[in-house]
């Protein structure tokens, strides 16, 4: 243990420190009526799975396909009879998870089998820097390449579209389709770089429908190494926006009925899938192939919450590691190995998928980079009936506006720093219960998980770039440290976050909202942004920024209005915000100063509202108890004759935090309490004392590891 800093306190110090941009104190925002603000464990080879010819590995993966949008999941409308083919004829998966709620990260554990967060790939890579998968990451397709399988990539890559992380300078001997996110299905008059398919780094004409070309290159790969075992990583990208449904696809549901036109086109675009998944499935059939294959299909996150995807039962959608966002349709199949028709409740995870097919392969496990999925095999064997793991951990948007989530047994903690609070769940068989908070009756159990998910947090990065936030803001990506991550901004005096809401609000009426929050001397700190995520082209809709004493009203056209003479009683700003739905309005007030601007863009249906902080803010100190620990005091009062101490562990392992007291400083401290009264959420601990001499006391507060 590290020896103790000086953390005196004096009584009399009244001044204030600053608060960090998580606390609900520093941008405080009250909407008016209900709006709430929103082992490494070395997979054992065993024995009987050594097969005299390694098989071959097919990892199918879907795209943002609601946890309800296929049959396999019992939607009636939505027919999936090849993916419900596939698992009957091994095993599915009802706690399946993928370890992110959107595209990129769960990609990228795909293809490490390790937590993204271990190498800062906690979002989507921004498409106007230089970001992907990290080069020092040794990738499946390099595995399997390594033990003399032939390897290839098909469809959607999003891993970073720069030289250095094309497919085939990952490990892939060939790849077909393209770099980004999502493109239509049809023929793009001018594809962009990220949208335009290609075949080894050459352009390929645009024709067809992505979602059967995709089915195409993947049956050509097959064929083409028929003869020598491969490794097929096959992404598709459907059924990720658009909602682009061929018209055949169309005509096959007119049997069907749907709640909405919307909903029949993305069964349609589904069944595309589902088509293309039995033309692989073919392919393997009329190669004699499909016997000693090891497929599996695994969908990337949950259904977009802005798109007419189903995710019920399970609470929110893709972005959210509520169920909803994680908890996934989830198949294995390897007629050779595994017997049919099996339906397992164990939870898995999509980085299982590597060490399971290495393994299957008799590949070592890498040791320089260890691996958090596990072998699944003496599972799906009946070797056992558990996996030699017990916790799964998900971490999205970094350590400060984080999410978080630890699945134990059936318990689920559920962490949310931006607002701090925890919760703590009880998931049914089926995912549901996560409305039921249970934390304050459990407070056991809540600290046990807590505990593990220290343990865990402490060996991640801060993610390396941001959440895709602001895209009108076109400029280098900046270090924040101060907020412990990277996001975009204006200059490096910025630094911006969007936060989702809990709960999606649709704004079909007017509202009202008050913005209160500190400023420097110069009258400035942060913005308010609001957003829709329908696209990530309409993320932002409108912002407002506080600077220098004035505030900017800016638009996704960069059209700035302005409100000059803003005041700042006691350095807070304290602003009224009126939208008006009749002419698509925002007026702001302060007294008797006002500005209104008609806004080019509809404020109506906005599901994120953000803040964020000025760089150059005043920092309130951090202070090293360990190499492993820190600790930083969000807020001291004294009130009538009370004191309250707010502290946050900002990393490390859970300590047993002491708070002690002494007259003067030559003399020893005394303990005044080593349990916090007030467990606050992730890390904050309050601590309150009442009564007594306090006004001549100094204080300091210990952790104990
Ligand atoms: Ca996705």
């Amino acid at each position: 243990m590290g020896q103790w800093p000086q953390i005196d306190v004096p009584l009399h110090h009244s001044s204030v420190v600053n608060t960090p941009p998580n606390s609900q104190s520093f941008c405080r925002l009250t909407i008016s009526a209900a709006l709430a603000l929103v082992a490494f464990t070395l997979g054992v080879l065993a024995p009987l799975i050594v097969t005299a010819t390694p098989p071959n590995i097919l990892l199918i993966v879907a795209d943002d396909m609601g946890y309800h949008d296929l049959s396999l999941h019992g939607n009636t409308n939505f027919p999936t009879p090849r993916i419900d083919a596939l698992a009957a004829g091994g095993v599915r998966f009802t706690s399946g998870y993928v370890s992110a709620p959107i595209c990129s990260p769960t990609r990228a554990g795909f293809m490490t089998g390790r937590y993204q967060q271990r190498f800062g790939h906690e979002s989507n890579p921004p498409t106007a820097t230089t970001r992907g998968l990290s080069t020092s990451e040794v990738t499946f397709a390099t595995l399997m390449k390594n033990a003399g399988y032939a390897t290839g990539a098909v469809g959607k890559w999003h891993l970073g579209s720069d030289p250095e992380f094309y497919a085939t300078a990952r490990g892939f001997d060939s790849f077909f389709g393209f770099l980004g996110a999502g493109r239509s299905y049809f023929p793009i008059a001018s594809p962009t770089s990220l949208e335009v398919i290609s075949s080894n780094g050459v352009t390929q004409p645009e024709t067809g429908y992505t979602t059967d070309r995709f089915g195409q290159a993947a049956t050509n790969f097959i064929g083409r190494h028929a003869s020598e075992p491969w490794f097929l990583y096959l992404p598709f990208n459907a059924v990720h926006s658009p909602l682009d449904p061929d018209t055949a696809r169309v005509a096959r549901l007119a049997s069907y009925s749907y709640s909405s036109p919307d909903r029949k086109s993305q069964a349609a675009v589904t069944l595309a899938l589902d088509d293309n998944v039995g033309l692989v499935l073919d392919t393997l059939d009329a190669l004699n192939l499909a016997t000693n294959t090891l497929v599996f299909f695994i969908n990337d996150n949950g259904g977009d919450p802005d798109w007419p995807s189903d995710n019920s039962p399970l609470r929110d959608a893709k972005t959210s590691i509520y169920e909803g966002g994680i908890r996934v349709a989830w198949v294995m199949r390897w007629p050779a190995q595994i017997p049919a028709g099996q339906v397992l409740t164990n939870p898995v995870i999509s980085l299982d998928a590597l060490p399971t097919a290495l393994a299957a392969a008799g590949v070592p496990i890498p040791t320089s980079h260890p691996l958090d999925g596990v072998n699944l095999l003496p599972l799906v064997t009946g070797q056992t009936n558990a996996l030699p793991r017990d916790t799964l951990y998900w971490r999205t948007w970094g350590r400060t506006f984080g999410q978080s989530a630890v699945r134990r047994g059936d318990w689920k903690l559920h962490i949310n720093n931006t607002n701090s609070f925890v919760q703590l769940f009880h998931l049914n068989p089926d995912g549901t219960g996560e409305y039921n908070n249970l934390a304050t009756n459990n407070p056991a159990k809540l600290l046990e998980l807590m505990g593990a998910f220290s343990q865990w947090e402490v060996q991640t990065l801060e993610p390396l770039w941001g959440r895709n936030v602001l895209p009108m803001i076109n400029s280098p990506y900046v270090d924040s440290s101060d907020l412990g991550w990277l996001v975009q901004g204006a200059s490096t005096a910025y630094s911006y976050a969007l936060v989702k809401l809990r709960e999606r609000i649709n704004w079909s009426a007017d509202f009202t909202l008050r913005w209160q929050m500190q400023v420097d001397a110069t009258g400035t700190n942060g913005v308010i942004a609001f957003g829709s995520a329908a696209s990530e082209a309409s993320l932002f809709r409108a912002g407002l920024d506080v600077i220098a004493g004035r505030l900017l009203i800016i638009e996704p056209s960069g059209a700035q209005s302005v409100l000059n003479g803003l005041t700042f009683p006691n350095g807070v700003l304290d602003l009224e915000i009126a939208y008006s739905r009749a002419d698509n309005s925002l007026t702001l007030r302060q007294g008797t100063n006002s500005l209104k601007r008609t806004l080019s863009t509809s404020l109506s249906a906005i599901t994120q509202i953000g803040y964020g902080v000025r760089k150059a803010r005043t920092s309130f100190g951090f202070f090293e108890i360990d190499p492993a620990v820190k600790l930083a005091i969000k807020k001291f009062t004294a009130a009538g004759g009370s004191l309250q101490f707010d502290v946050q562990l900002e990393r490390g392992a859970p300590a047993s935090l002491i708070l002690e007291r002494t007259a003067a400083l030559d003399t020893p401290f005394e303990t005044v309490t080593n349990a916090p009264q007030l467990f606050l959420g992730n890390k904050l601990f309050r601590f309150q004392v009442s009564g007594g001499a306090e006004a001549a006391a100094f204080y300091r507060i210990r952790a104990q590891l």
